[in-house]
C-alpha cells in the first residue's frame, strides 16, 4: 500500500507556532504507522511563501520579500525538526522547479478552456488571502477568521470557471462519502458546493511577489493557487532523479480554516488540469488558548520551542493528542499540560516501566524470565494485550489519533493493576512462587514492549527507550506491527535508568 500524507505548508509571515506543530505531528503520526504497518509512505510538509501577506511582513521589518521568506523558511524546517517529524521532503513554494511546475499546472487549467479574464472588486482578507461575500462577515464587518476589517479591491484578474465543476464536484462527493472526515467538515464542504459555486479570480495583478502567469508575466498566480498545487510539484523534485508523480493522489491534513480552499477548490482545479482529487482529507480542530482560536493574528500563541526545550518533546506530542480529541476543537493550557505529564507520563507509564525493570533486576539479576508453564495465568493480560494493539491499528486507520491513546492507556492502566494484584514483592519471600513471579515479570515486559510498540507512532523517543531498556530490538524492522505480538518477547537483559520522565522542577 501507498500512502503519501500532507500538512498544509505553512505561511511565513511571522513565526511558526504551537498551530503548526499540532498538524505536523498529527501527519507525522499517520507516516509512522503506515510506516509500521510496511506501507510505501512519503510525508509532505513545507512553506508557502507568496502572496500579498508575506509581501506585507516583509515590507513592515523593512526587507524584502525574498530576504524575508529565506530567514523565515529555516524556522519552520527547524520546527519540523525539533517535532522530529519523519518527513521526507520539505517543499518551499519559491523553490525554481515548483514555480515552474506551477506555471504549467496553469496551463493546463487555460488549455482546458476553464481561464477566463475579468474584472472583479470585492472585500480582500489579506491574512486569509481571500475574498469574502459581506453576508459572511461578523456583525461588524470583520473577518470571522482574524478580526481584522477587509478592504475593498477590483482589478481585472484571470478566472478560473469554478462553477463549471459544480456537477462534477457534488457527484464526486456523493460518490465518496467519506473523502473528507470529521463527517461534519464533508456536509460542510459539500452544502458549500450545492449552495452554488461562483467563479474565482486565481491571478492578481496588483502585486508583484509570486509566479507570473505563464501567458501574462504583468500578473503573479494567485497564492493559493500556487499554494496547493506544491502538494504535486513536490513529487517531481523532492528525489532527484525520481519521478515520484505515482504516489499522487495524496491524503491531506489541515484544521477547518482552510477546508473551501482543500475540499472544493483543489479538486475543481485537478478535474480541469487532469489529476484525480485527493485519496482523502482529514479535518482537525483549533488548538484554543483562553476559549480563543490560537493565532498569530490574535497573538495568542504557545511557543512550541518553549515547551519542548523544558519538558522535552515527547511530553507536548502526547499532550495535544491526548488531551483534545482529534477533530474537535479543544482548550490547551500550561496546567493541564503539567497534570497529564506527572499522572499520566511520570507516574502512570513512566513509573510501570521503572519498577518492571527494577523488579526484573531485583529478583531475577536484570534477566527476563523464560515462558514458563506458569505463563498459563498471564493469558488474559496477553490476549488484552494483542487486542489493543488491534484496537489502537483500527482507530489510526480511521484518523482517530486520540481514541487509538486511549485503547494503550487503558492498557498501561491494566499493568499497572496487575503489579498491584500479583506484588511481586510478596512473591519473591516464597520460593514456591517462583514459577508465578517469573510469569508476572515476563508478563510486564512483554505488555510493556506492546505498548512501547503501539505508543511509537506518537511518542517515538519515547517507545525506542522503552524497547531499549527492556532489552528488544528497536531498529525500523523490529518496529514493525506484524511484530506486535505477546510472544516475540525477547529474553534480554534489562537496563535500570532514571525515570523516563522526570518530575518537573518548579521555577527552573
Ligand atoms: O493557511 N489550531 O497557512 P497557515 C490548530 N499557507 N491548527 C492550527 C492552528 C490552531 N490554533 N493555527 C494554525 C495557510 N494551525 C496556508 C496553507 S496549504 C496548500 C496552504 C494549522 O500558516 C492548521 O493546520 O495559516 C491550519 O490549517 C494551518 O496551520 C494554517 O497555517
Amino acid at each position: 500500500m501507498r500512502y503519501y500524507v500532507t500538512t498544509p505548508i505553512y505561511y511565513v509571515n511571522a513565526e511558526p507556532h504551537l498551530g503548526h506543530a499540532y498538524t505536523t505531528v498529527a501527519a507525522d503520526i499517520l507516516a509512522r504507522y503506515h510506516r509500521q504497518k510496511g506501507d510505501e509512505v512519503f510525508f509532505l510538509t513545507g512553506t508557502d511563501e507568496h502572496g500579498t501577506k508575506i509581501a506585507q511582513a516583509a515590507e513592515a521589518r523593512g526587507c524584502t520579500p525574498r530576504e524575508h521568506v529565506d530567514q523565515m523558511a529555516p524556522k519552520f524546517q527547524e520546527l519540523t525538526r525539533t517535532l522530529d517529524a519523519s518527513n521526507d521532503f520539505f517543499i518551499r513554494t519559491t523553490d525554481p522547479q515548483h514555480e515552474a511546475f506551477v506555471q504549467a499546472f496553469v496551463e493546463k487549467l487555460r488549455a482546458a478552456g476553464d481561464i477566463e479574464k475579468r474584472t472583479y472588486g470585492g472585500l480582500y482578507c489579506t491574512q486569509c488571502e481571500a475574498f469574502w461575500y459581506e453576508r459572511d462577515l461578523a456583525p461588524d464587518g470583520t473577518c470571522p477568521d482574524h478580526g481584522i476589517k477587509p478592504v475593498y479591491l477590483e482589478e481585472e484578474n484571470y478566472y478560473f470557471l469554478l462553477s463549471r465543476y459544480q456537477d462534477r464536484l457534488s457527484a464526486f462527493f456523493r460518490a465518496n462519502p467519506e473523502w473528507v472526515r470529521p463527517k461534519s467538515r464533508y456536509n460542510e464542504a459539500l452544502s458549500f458546493v450545492e449552495q452554488g459555486l461562483e467563479d474565482i479570480s486565481i491571478s492578481r495583478s496588483s502585486i508583484t511577489w509570486g509566479v507570473p502567469v505563464p501567458w501574462d508575466p504583468e500578473q503573479v498566480i494567485y497564492v493559493w493557487v500556487d499554494a496547493l498545487v506544491n502538494y504535486l510539484s513536490a513529487l517531481t523534485y523532492a528525489r532527484p532523479g525520481e519521478d515520484l508523480s505515482g504516489l499522487w493522489p495524496g491524503f491531506h491534513f489541515m484544521a477547518k480554516d482552510i477546508l473551501k480552499f482543500h475540499a472544493v477548490i483543489w479538486p475543481a482545479l485537478l478535474m480541469s488540469a487532469g489529476y484525480a482529487p485527493p485519496a482523502g482529507e482529514f479535518i482537525h480542530g483549533y488548538l484554543l488558548m483562553s476559549g480563543e482560536k490560537m493565532s498569530k493574528t490574535r497573538g495568542n500563541v504557545l511557543d512550541p520551542f518553549a515547551v519542548i526545550a523544558t519538558y522535552g518533546l515527547d511530553p507536548l506530542r502526547f499532550y495535544l493528542f491526548r488531551e483534545v480529541t482529534f477533530g474537535q476543537d479543544g482548550v490547551i493550557s500550561m496546567e493541564g499540560f503539567e497534570q497529564r505529564y506527572t499522572n499520566e507520563l511520570a507516574n502512570e507509564l513512566g513509573n510501570l516501566l521503572s519498577r518492571s525493570v527494577s523488579m526484573i533486576a531485583k529478583y531475577r539479576g536484570g534477566r527476563i524470565p523464560q515462558a514458563g508453564p506458569e505463563g498459563e495465568v498471564m493469558t488474559d493480560v496477553a490476549a488484552e494485550g494483542e487486542a489493543m494493539v488491534r484496537a489502537a491499528g483500527a482507530h489510526l486507520d480511521a484518523v482517530e489519533i486520540t481514541a487509538a491513546i486511549e485503547s494503550v492507556w487503558a492498557y498501561v492502566r491494566r499493568l499497572n493493576r496487575l503489579v498491584e494484584e500479583e506484588a511481586p514483592w510478596k512473591l519473591a519471600k516464597d520460593e514456591a512462587q517462583a514459577g508465578r513471579l517469573d510469569a508476572v515479570l515476563r508478563a510486564l515486559a512483554a505488555g510493556l514492549r506492546l505498548v512501547a510498540l503501539t505508543l511509537y507512532p506518537v511518542i517515538p523517543g519515547t517507545a525506542v527507550e522503552i524497547l531499549r531498556r527492556l532489552g528488544q530490538p528497536h531498529g525500523d524492522v523490529d518496529l514493525r506491527l506484524d511484530e506486535a505480538l505477546w510472544d516475540r518477547l525477547e529474553v534480554a537483559t534489562v537496563e535500570v535508568a532514571p525515570p523516563l520522565f522526570p518530575r518537573i522542577e518548579r521555577g527552573a
